[in-house]
């Protein structure tokens, strides 16, 4: 079962991993550089069964990903939640008030320039998958804006006419912009191999919080490759997962314990329901998930 490798690397984290204190403060226990491998053909997906995943919440971000947004509107307005931690904070920090998290998003949904000053995270994922900035010379050492860089429509473009290129690649780690971004990415690069009509992934993740991202993360990178191996006449075909620096906080000791005391359930099944024009026109309603019967979900807190 190939869930085993993710309890696998969370039981090696957790006992053998160098213990020491990391940017939130919370602490962490780290190994560097594990990696994983999950099949995804007739529908395998890594979507783990020892706690309930929020499978919908990692598809509706997927989803919003894709169209470039980098606002938290669009997700507060769908009750996903994921990514309201980080704006919070910056609010409290700069204004000194101490707002709850449901009457910040409440004013994120209704005011337009609290939205626009307090929502955004910055050129994040969105920005630098489909409208990477660049700048061309106009003399005299000056430059103008030039047209953005959507990665994503080159990459189906690359695997529909040139399915053996070894640039088969997208990247959200733009060096010049990481600081004005509210977290760099951790999911940072996605390359693609296709063999025998068979696409698979391989996805770079510089820092893996192994007890609440990596959960996430998996799923989303299955489901990005089931998509692009639709939009290209492709089947899915394995998800190669490579971890930085692979870590478990320490206020995670519960989870692990009750994670590894689960026995993973079949793997569940993904299915698109239907093959939108693009790749950039997929709504949540066309995932489904099968068989998906996991153990209870196991609450968890993040460290911003
Ligand atoms: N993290 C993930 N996956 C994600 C994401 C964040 O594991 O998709 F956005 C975790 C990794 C790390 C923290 O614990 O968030 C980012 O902190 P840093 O930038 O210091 O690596």
């Amino acid at each position: 079962h190939f869930e085993h490798q993710y309890l696998d690397l969370l039981r090696r984290v957790w006992e053998q991993g160098d213990e020491r204190r990391d940017r939130t403060g919370v602490g962490t226990r780290s190994l560097f550089g594990p990696t994983m491998r999950f099949p995804l053909k007739d529908g395998a997906v890594p979507l783990f069964t020892t706690k309930r995943v929020a499978w919908k919440t990692a598809a509706r971000e997927m989803l919003w990903f894709l169209t470039g947004d980098t606002n938290i509107r669009a997700l507060v307005a769908q009750k996903v939640h994921i990514w309201t931690d980080w704006p919070l904070d910056r609010y409290r920090r700069e204004t000194g008030e101490d707002v709850d998290r449901d009457a910040f998003e409440s004013r994120i949904l209704d005011d337009d320039d609290f939205a626009a000053a307090w929502g955004d995270l910055g050129p994040v994922y969105g920005k630098q998958w489909v409208d990477w900035d660049t700048y061309e010379p106009v003399g005299d050492g000056l430059f103008r804006r030039g047209p953005g860089i959507n990665q994503i429509a080159a990459l189906v473009d690359g695997l529909r006419n040139n399915p053996t290129s070894r640039r088969l690649l997208f990247t959200g780690w733009n060096v010049a912009q990481l600081d004005g971004m509210a977290l760099p990415p951790c999911h940072m690069t996605y390359q693609f191999h296709v063999a025998g009509k068979r696409l698979s992934c391989m996805l770079w993740q510089r820092s893996c919080d192994l007890g609440l991202g990596f959960p996430f993360n998996a799923f989303s990178a299955a489901l990005l490759t089931a998509m692009l191996a639709q939009q290209s006449d492709l089947e899915p075909g394995e998800l190669v997962w490579s971890g930085g620096d692979a870590h478990v906080y320490l206020n995670h000791e519960h989870l692990v314990t009750e994670l590894l005391r689960r026995e993973p359930r079949s793997v569940p099944r993904l299915e698109l329901l239907r093959r939108p024009p693009s790749i950039f026109d997929y709504t949540i309603e066309d995932f489904a998930v099968h068989d998906y019967d996991p153990h209870p979900h196991i609450a968890a807190p993040v460290a911003v």
